[in-house]
Formats: C-alpha cells, structure tokens, sequence
C-alpha cells in the first residue's frame, strides 16, 4: 500500500501569532523582525507584506523602502513557543506519527487511516479546521505518498492551502516546477544547475544520477531522487522520552493559588501515572509558569531518591509554586509540571518508611481503579474544584492545552 503523508505549515507563522493576539493587525502588511531603523532581517511577513516583495530573510532597511506603511514589530518568542506547542497537540489528536520538523511544520504519517477519519483529504480539512478554531492561525497542507512531495505540495498551496498529490503523479507534479522548489536546493545550488541549463525539477530528474553527482558533489544523488519523486525516508519518531511533563493554558488568567494549586495537582497526579506506567522513577522535578505577559519561568528541585509518587510530585511542586509566585502579583497563563532524570523504577525507595511504602500502595491500587473506570473517578479534595472549571470526557479533565510528555 502507498503511504499517506500529510506536510503541515502554519501560514506566515510569527506574524499570524501577533495577528491572532491583536485583530487590529489583521489583513495588514506585518513584519516581524524589529525595528525598520535596525540592522536586522526580517523573520516572518503577512501575505498582505509579501505582496510587495517583502520576504524571510530581507535587511529590515529594505523591508521598509518597498513598503513604509508596513507595520514593523519585534516579536515575542515565548509567544511563538506557545502556539507552536498548542499545534503540535492539535495533530497529536489526529496521529501519534509525527515527525516535528520546524517551529511551525510537521508531518503526519496517516497510511491506513480512512478507516478512522475518512480519506486523507478530509482528515487534512479537519486538521485544518482546528487549527483555525483553536490557534486562529491557517495551515496549509501538502499531501502525498512521500515526505519531499508533500512538503513542495504545502508550498505551493500557501496561504490556506490544501493540495494532494496522487499516487503514481509524483514526478509529473514536479516536472514543470522551478528546481528552487525542491528542498535542499539553495541559491547556490540553484545557481549551479543553471550554470548548465537546467531550471526546472524535470529537466534535473532528466538527467542521470552520476551527472548529477559529478556536477552537485555527493548531495547530488539525493537531490537527483527527490525530482523524480522518490524519497524513502520514513517519518522519525522523536526518541524515548528523558522527561515526563504536562502542562495547561488556562481559559482565563489567573492570580488564585488554590486555583493554581488544582492544577497543578491534577497534573502531578498525570505525570505520576506516566511514570508507573512506564516503570520509572524520577529524581529532579521541574515546575514551569508563564505569566500574561509570556514571560515564562521554571523552577527544578533534584530529590535525594527517585520517586513515583504523585503526592511527592505535586508537594514538591507546590513548594517550588510558593517560591516562585512569592511577592509578585502577576497574572498566571500556564502551568506545567514535569519530572526528568528518569531511572527504572524499584529499589530507590527508603522501604524502611512505612508511610511512604503505604503512598505507593495507594499510588498503584488508584491506578488499577483509573484503568478502568477513568482518572476522575478518584479525587482528591484538591483536584475536586477543577469540578466547576474543566469538562470531563472520557474519564479525563479537558485541558486547554491538552497533556504535553517529552
Ligand atoms: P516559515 O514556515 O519558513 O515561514 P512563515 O511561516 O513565516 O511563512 P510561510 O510558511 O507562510 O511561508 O518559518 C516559520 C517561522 O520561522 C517564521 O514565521 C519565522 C521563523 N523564521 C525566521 O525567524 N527566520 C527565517 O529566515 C525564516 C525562513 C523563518
Ligand atoms: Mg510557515
């Protein structure tokens, strides 16, 4: 069977954040980069800049000589760090195949997923929607039976875009398309091969391999595979987990610690049963906060064992909340909690201690229960206001920004 991969790009990414933050921007030239006056160069343009040849990568001084009116902003990474994590779990709900290839660009493996969502390009339509809805950012997305083709496709179909490339087409799709258009190709390249006459993607998958490579050097053969629509590389999967973290957005918001502590005890209490599960313990615990101004902090504590414990989880955590939050009145955005310096779990317990022998009793029978009948099937008094807050499907609280693990 061929395989289905999908390329997603988020349209105009740094730009399209500050837009979907500020409705005043939009449907404007925008530039992110900073200031015109600056030496620098610029990082992302609206299509609306674009259209007067603004591009990545251009000095901010000519930027603003093509288009004055356009509005020049410095950017927020913590921002674009944000989003880019909300979309990756966006398509985490679509596939657990995905190989995160930029700040704003994924494939998705689907090969024999009509079954679940109907064909690709509805499962692509779909994708596209949520991202819409929830980020308020477009996507476009290329689909095709190997990576290079639909990563060209979602190229070409920007802004907003959805193209699908049919199996067996690959190379007729890419025959008339300027060589620039493969990746890989850079000006230099570019330049090489029309040094001898060759400027589109047919005329270089015309030629034989070992010309190619006599004129490129050894990227040459790759190069000569990929215009002829062959690419065998298969999605990466990101390596085993060294940390374990979940973290949430909230819906609003917020200075109340008890609040803050709800959360951050639901979380702990994620994290806990991922390391059971996975039969490891942890020996440094890390919370993370970002406040409303995206200004985004982490506090770590390294125990004296490795622990499984939710209980140890969210008490340390809770510390490392009152220290951190300590004297400063600054509205909260998100909470995470993670755990990290893994090892397999068994023996770093002290058993002579009787009270933590019985934590991890109770630890293990809650498991059991949550395996069957959902995780909020048991409580704690803690987790219980999350009750008013969140929605429950599926035995889980609904996140803003669903359960993140790295
Ligand atoms: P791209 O996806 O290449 O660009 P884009 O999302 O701004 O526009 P589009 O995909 O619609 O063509 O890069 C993603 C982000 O990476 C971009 O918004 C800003 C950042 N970036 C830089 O900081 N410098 C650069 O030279 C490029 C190309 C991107
Ligand atoms: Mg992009």
């Amino acid at each position: 069977m061929a395989c289905s991969i999908l390329h997603v790009d988020l349209d105009a990414f740094f730009v399209s954040v500050e837009q979907a933050l500020e409705p005043a921007l939009r449907d404007k030239p925008v530039v992110v980069g900073g200031n015109p006056q600056g030496r620098g160069v610029v990082a992302s343009a609206s299509y609306e800049a674009r259209a007067y040849g603004l591009c990545a990568g251009m000095p901010l001084a000519t930027a603003y000589r093509l288009c004055p009116q356009a509005i020049f902003l410095q950017g927020n990474f913590s921002r674009y760090q944000e989003a880019s994590e909300r979309f990756i779990d966006i398509l985490a709900r679509f596939t657990p195949f995905i190989e995160v290839s930029g700040i704003d660009e994924a494939y998705l493996d689907i090969t024999g997923f009509d079954a679940l969502h109907g064909s690709a390009r509805q499962l692509a339509c779909n994708l596209k929607q949520a991202v819409s809805r929830e980020l308020g950012i477009t996507a476009s997305v290329g689909i095709a039976t190997s990576k290079v083709v639909a990563k060209v496709a979602s190229d070409l179909c920007k802004p907003d875009g959805l193209m699908e490339v049919a199996p067996g087409e690959e190379a007729v799709f890419l025959a008339p398309l300027p060589v620039a258009k493969l990746p890989g190709v850079g000006p230099k390249t570019e330049q090489r091969l029309k040094g001898i006459g060759i400027h589109s993607i047919g005329q270089l998958a015309n030629l034989s391999a070992s010309f190619v490579r006599y004129v490129l050097g050894r990227g040459g053969g790759w190069l000569h595979s990929c215009a002829r629509g062959v690419d065998p590389r298969k999605i990466e999967l990101p390596a085993a987990a060294k940390s374990i973290s979940r973290a949430t957005t909230f819906a609003r918001d917020t200075l109340s610690s008890s609040f803050l502590k709800a959360n951050l005890c639901y979380l702990s209490q994620r994290v806990g049963a991922e390391l059971r599960q996975q039969r490891k313990a942890a020996r440094c615990i890390t919370l993370k906060l970002r406040y409303a101004d995206f200004q985004t902090i982490t506090r770590s504590r390294t125990l004296k064992e490795a622990v499984d414990i939710d209980q140890v989880i969210f008490q340390t955590g809770c510390e490392l909340l009152e220290k951190a939050v300590e004297h400063r009145g600054k509205l909260v955005r998100l909470i995470g909690i993670g755990v990290s310096r893994l090892v397999a779990a068994g023996r770093q317990l002290s058993f002579e201690d009787e009270s933590a022998t019985r934590l991890e009793q109770l630890n293990h029978a809650i498991d059991g229960l949550r395996q069957k009948y959902g995780f909020t099937c048991i409580q704690t008094g803690q987790t219980l206001l999350l009750q008013d807050f969140l929605p429950v499907a599926e035995g889980h609280y609904v996140l803003a920004t669903p359960a993140l693990s790295r």
